[in-house]
């Protein structure tokens, strides 16, 4: 980049080109599923790779039913997934059990994947209290709408972790938007300071609502904003589940052996709305962008792959979808028998003991039910 300013003394241009020129893209798969990253293969058996392809097939199909759930008017909010398989299932399939999931809005999977029943999962969408009520024994926390503030809460129990001498990490996970918030910079910032176990996921899918990447920052790639922290910043070829998996298991190798957080941005898409609520995508994408990305699919890209190794084909690609299906259907109707949600509920959650203001709330909705 050659700055147009004539008289200044200091070259500032030679600098950020030195920086950008460090980010290039991380992939192991291109688009049509060949290795282009031999070395970088991470070693996973046959049966987690089908195991991998299983819970993306699941997750797209849960996106298409939770889609049509909302339209009958049977799940509250709802924000899509389908684009966005590997950088959120081939993330999580590079965790243990022990770790901590802070996930946002859009990063139900994950949660899921993690032992959150789906059944729970919906009641969430509902904003019934029992959806994400002792969650904490799960290692999750509820879904973040706040953009960004999950950042800061990572840094939190990332250090928590580090002072229990634990071996697992705290992940987190916001959007390219999610970057331009004060609580990003202070929570990578805070989990450098401490050199906390954290890994802080940003899913770059091109927009935050409308508004697109190139609008949100002048920085050429997300994963640079890291360098301020001092801390490693990776952009990975978010459509990619081997590459997705790979940066996300190294950062966890480095986190458990002390070595401190990792920013890591994938660059990927959702093709659906922002979310249910009634935002228009043609409005802000063209028909020409979308198919760009859909040509490079994660599951189109990751069933090649397999299907050339021998180990996938139509018939356990059909039996994912009907298992799908299936707990789907028993998710929903579990989510249904759950109690109506009462107004005391809603206020006896909010914490352990409550304060003088809520308590006599509390007591005013209690008589109110009563009758
Ligand atoms: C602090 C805050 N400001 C604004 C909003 C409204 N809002 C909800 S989603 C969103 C866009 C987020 O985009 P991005 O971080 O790229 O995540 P994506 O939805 O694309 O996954 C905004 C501005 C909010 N929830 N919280
Ligand atoms: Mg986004």
């Amino acid at each position: 980049m050659a700055s147009k300013t004539k008289n200044a003394k200091l070259e500032v241009a030679s600098q950020l080109d030195a920086v950008d020129k460090e980010f290039q893209t991380f992939q192991i798969l291109n688009e049509e599923g060949e290795v282009v990253n031999e070395k970088a293969l991470p070693d996973l058996t046959d049966e987690q790779l089908q195991e991998l392809m299983r819970r993306m097939v699941y997750t797209r199909i849960l996106d298409q039913r939770s889609i049509s759930l909302n339209r009958q008017g049977r799940l509250g909010f709802y924000a899509p997934t389908a684009g966005q398989e590997a950088s959120q299932i081939a993330s999580h399939f590079a965790l243990e059990k022990e770790d901590f999931i802070l996930p946002g809005y859009r990063d139900v999977p994950q949660v899921i994947w993690h032992g959150l029943p789906l059944s729970k999962a919906f009641l969430w969408s509902r904003g019934h209290y029992q959806g994400f009520e002792n969650t904490a024994a799960l290692n999750v926390l509820p879904p973040q709408i706040i953009i960004g503030a999950q950042y800061v809460q990572t840094a939190g129990v990332a250090l928590g972790l580090k002072k229990k001498g634990e071996k697992a990490v705290a992940i987190t996970y916001t959007g390219d938007g999610g970057t331009s918030q004060g609580d990003f910079y202070e929570g990578i910032n805070f989990a450098s300071a401490y050199q906390v176990p954290a890994i802080f996921v940003v899913q770059n899918n091109g927009f935050a609502i409308s508004t697109p990447r190139h609008k949100q920052t002048a920085a050429k790639t997300l994963a640079q904003k890291a360098v301020a922290a001092g801390i490693p910043g990776i952009q990975v070829d978010g459509m990619d589940p081997l590459a997705v998996y790979v940066a996300v298991k190294d950062a966890r190798e480095r986190a458990i052996n002390g070595e401190g957080p990792t920013l890591i941005e994938t660059l990927t898409y959702r093709y659906g709305p922002h979310t249910m609520s009634g935002d228009d995508p043609t409005r802000y994408r063209t028909k020409e962008l979308d198919s760009e990305w859909e040509k490079k699919d994660p599951l189109v890209r990751f069933r090649k792959y397999l299907e050339n190794k021998g180990i996938w084909n139509e018939e356990m690609e059909n039996a994912a979808i009907e298992q799908a299906k299936e707990e789907i259907k028993e998710a929903i109707k579990e989510a249904d028998q759950a109690p109506k949600q009462k107004v005391s509920d809603l206020i006896s959650i909010m914490s352990k003991e409550l304060p003088s203001n809520l308590k006599e709330q509390y007591e005013i909705y209690k008589e109110k039910e009563s009758k």
